[in-house]
């Protein structure tokens, strides 16, 4: 990332998690109504298990907000981890006496899962515990990236951008393909708790979710990530690491559990002659942001060279089942050298509903630090003037 920068911080049982975010200008009206919205979708969704019942994730601003507008500093989102106080003697900062006890401290894992961080990060890591590792390689961590992304979605609103989400497949269940997407997406995947459009199909997921979790198994799925109102030649074709592709596969594929992205049509592309690939393009008067043309179908997703079109951006984004299995497959206890069943600890059955949300998220910060490579600006007004003067430009071009 270049313009719009963040980091993230803390242990899913520790006292809290936060991020800092750089780079977004002054003058954005933010409210932490904004945040804690976007949290509360990401808390959402069948399968999810009993932490989510402790958490009710609300955003503390520690810096870079002021009288409700950004500030154009670093802002700092804290999220506190309600479950902190049933963990203060496991997760204490301090050496406790306990430590040092042949058993060592409480819920210790040593009993690592397949699938998960656990074992090659204690190897790498040079721990015998793996809750050193797991605390980090939680999903919870994704709640900071909800805070953050929440920040550059409010920005994409200002300049006329909105993202939604929504699960298009789910424990093996398709959903049917819906030959247009309702305007916001968002209010209707949020009607639904494994946040997919079809009924049907809805209700299929949510019982192979039961059948799983009646199992002591986990599921995966796949969401789709749709934004609308990009302008056209965000990114660039010039050189590897400022092609917005492979920024936002990168961005998306750094989501935990996240085994694959495609863009539009994706890997179905590889299969077809280019004629049933390619996106044939008709004059558009009057619509700049696609450049004053459009394109007939979308089945490059919104990304042509690296660059928006300025067609809808279409990301979809694969999650393997949680690794987490209260059925256990066999694993290597790293306390004894002997074989084991792995870890069952408390879990979700699925998190594909939740993932779609921290999809966008992710989305949302690849989207801003791209505007602002693109236009710049130190205040909101100056990033909006340089917009509009660019749209008026490429208004100009084809007529
Ligand atoms: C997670 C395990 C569960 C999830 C957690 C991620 O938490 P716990 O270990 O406390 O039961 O609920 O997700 C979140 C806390 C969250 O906010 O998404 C894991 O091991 O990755």
């Amino acid at each position: 990332m270049g313009r719009v920068r963040f980091t993230t911080a803390g242990e899913s049982h520790g006292p809290a998690v936060l991020a800092i975010l750089e780079g977004v200008p002054a003058g954005l009206p933010l409210l932490a109504a904004h945040i804690d919205g976007e949290l509360a979708r990401r808390q959402q969704g069948y399968g999810r298990g009993r932490r989510m019942v402790i958490e009710h994730d609300q955003v503390e601003f520690l810096s870079g907000i002021r009288a409700g507008e950004t500030l154009g500093s670093p802002i700092t989102l804290l999220v506190p981890n309600r479950d902190w106080a049933n963990w203060e003697a496991i997760m204490d900062p301090a050496p406790r006496a306990e430590d040092d006890a042949p058993a060592g401290r409480r819920r210790q894992l040593t009993r690592v899962r397949p699938g998960h961080a656990d074992l090659t990060g204690l190897l790498k890591y040079d721990r015998a515990d793996a809750r050193d590792i797991l605390e980090r390689a939680s999903a919870r961590e994704t709640t900071a990236r909800v805070a953050a992304g929440a920040v550059a979605r409010r920005l994409l609103v200002e300049l006329g951008v909105s993202i939604g989400s929504h699960v298009v497949q789910l424990a093996g269940v398709d959903a049917p393909a819906l030959a247009v997407l309702p305007d916001d997406i968002n209010a209707a995947a949020d009607a639904s708790d494994v946040r997919c459009l079809d009924p049907v199909a809805a209700e299929a997921m949510r019982v192979a979710i039961d059948a799983a979790k009646v199992e002591g198994d986990t599921v995966g799925g796949v969401a789709e990530v749709v934004v609308r109102g990009l302008p056209v030649g965000l990114g660039s074709h010039v050189s590897w690491d400022r092609k917005l592709d492979g920024r936002l596969a990168q961005a998306l594929c750094s989501i935990p559990a996240v085994k694959g992205v495609e863009m539009g049509d994706g890997f179905a592309a590889a299969a077809r002659r280019g004629s049933t690939v390619h996106d044939e393009i008709v004059p558009h008067p009057g619509d700049a942001r696609r450049g004053n043309v459009a394109r007939r179908t979308n089945r490059a997703g919104g990304l042509e060279g690296g660059m928006t079109t300025g067609e809808p951006l279409v990301l979809r984004v694969a999650m393997k089942p949680i690794s987490t299995l209260m059925r256990p497959l066999g694993t290597v206890d790293v306390a004894t050298g002997q074989t084991a069943a792995a870890a069952a600890e408390r879990s979700d059955v699925t998190a594909v509903p939740a993932m779609g949300v921290i999809a966008e998220a992710m989305t949302a910060l690849i989207l801003a630090d791209a505007m602002l490579e693109k236009f710049g600006g130190d205040s909101l007004g100056e990033l909006r003037r340089n917009v509009d003067g660019y749209l008026a430009r490429v208004a100009d071009r084809v007529r």
